[in-house]
């Protein structure tokens, strides 16, 4: 089974999301390293702020079968390089998170996420209230279980 790897700034709210996919109680911990969860890789925010980790994240790639990239929408520069999602071998879907926040800025963060993921859906996300977490369960289980139901 080739799970999801998800990746994204320090702080992004990553972990917060993952939790939120499998209806855990917040809040998450700080990631130290790769999270392997049942259908999720979760990933440190370092490995993506840091060039020195991409061969670690290219190399963990490989197990998955699509890639998620996380974008604050609280968050005004990008946080990944240009045209980052088609460095690796398999699919990206781009989600902005902490839409529920009072400094979120989703048109901004959209424009910024877009230019590391030239194309791929973006889905809006709060972790804090529930918004798109369903919409986004459903658009990533299909990846990890082709061919079911969920
Ligand atoms: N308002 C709001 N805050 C959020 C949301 N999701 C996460 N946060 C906050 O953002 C902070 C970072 O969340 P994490 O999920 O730990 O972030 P991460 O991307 O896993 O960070 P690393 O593990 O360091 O890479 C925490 O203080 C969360 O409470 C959200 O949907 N809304
Ligand atoms: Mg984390």
């Amino acid at each position: 089974m080739k799970k999801v790897m998800i990746i994204g700034a320090v702080g992004a709210g990553k972990s917060t999301l993952v939790k939120a996919l499998f209806g855990e109680k917040l809040p998450a911990a700080k990631t130290q390293s790769l999270v392997y969860r049942e259908w999720i890789i979760d990933t440190p925010g370092e490995y993506s702020e840091n060039p020195m980790y991409y061969r670690s994240l290219m190399a963990t790639s490989h197990q998955a079968g699509a890639i998620l990239l996380v974008h604050d929408a609280t968050r005004t520069r990008n946080y990944f390089p240009p045209g980052f999602a088609g460095g690796f071998p398999i699919p990206a879907l781009g989600a902005v998170t902490k839409i529920d926040h009072p400094d979120a800025n989703t048109d901004k963060a959209v424009d910024l996420l877009r230019q590391s993921l030239p194309g791929g859906d973006i889905l809006m996300t709060s972790s804090a209230n529930g918004i798109g977490i369903e919409e986004l369960r459903n658009r990533l289980l299909p990846i990890v279980y082709p061919g079911s139901n969920q």
